[in-house]
């Protein structure tokens, strides 16, 4: 927690703003994530375009969250979002092995948008209490990882507890301070 804080507070301090995009399919911890990141009030907003979208602002620190998957004529509207991303976290659940294919194709889907070219990924791999879930190199080999040509990283947690979490965002801090 005190390393999230410090890490946080340079990202302040470089005084850039830092927009990152967290999203995944449904029932992939990133609500829970969100709200155990205690950065600040999730609002939730069903903005005209239809999906749901969550935010949470913490200083010059914006997350934007939504679930990915199942509605393809959905994806377009997306990129609205997409502008000045600083880095995308994409959230998996670990224990659901049969949906790993369609977390990578949406995982794809996003970006190849040239808007996030380049960005840093980070993938956190949740869930990990749950028996069965698959590790960290499953996952990456899975989302077929190594493809991308950018920072990428793979972090276990579980959000129930936290754990992992805050390593997750240290690792994200870290590559959007570079
Ligand atoms: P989403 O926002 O990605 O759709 P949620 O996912 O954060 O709503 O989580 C979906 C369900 O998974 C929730 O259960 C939540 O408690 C659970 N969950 C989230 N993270 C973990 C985890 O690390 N381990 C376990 N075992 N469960 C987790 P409910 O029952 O509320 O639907
Ligand atoms: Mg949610």
């Amino acid at each position: 927690m005190g390393i999230l804080l410090s890490r946080i507070l340079s990202l302040i301090q470089s005084s850039r703003s830092c927009r990152i995009l967290m999203v995944g399919l449904d029932a992939a911890g990133k609500t829970t994530i969100l709200y155990k990141l205690k950065l600040g009030e999730v609002v939730s907003t069903i903005p005209t375009i239809g999906f749901n979208v969550e935010t949470v602002e913490y200083k010059n620190i914006s997350f934007t969250v939504w679930d990915v998957g199942g509605q393809v004529r959905l994806r377009p509207l997306w990129r609205h979002y997409y502008q000045n991303t600083t880095a995308v976290v994409y959230v998996v659940d670990s224990s659901d092995s049969e949906r790993l294919k369609e977390a990578r194709e949406e995982l794809e889907a996003i970006l190849e948008s040239e808007e996030v070219a380049g960005v840093p990924l980070l993938v956190i791999a949740n869930k990990q209490d749950l028996p069965g879930a698959l590790s960290v190199q499953q996952v990456s080999e899975g989302l077929d990882l190594r493809q991308h040509n950018r920072p990428w990283h793979v972090q276990p947690t579980c959000a129930i507890t936290s754990e992992g979490v805050y390593e997750a965002l240290d690792w994200l801090a870290r590559e959007v301070a570079k």
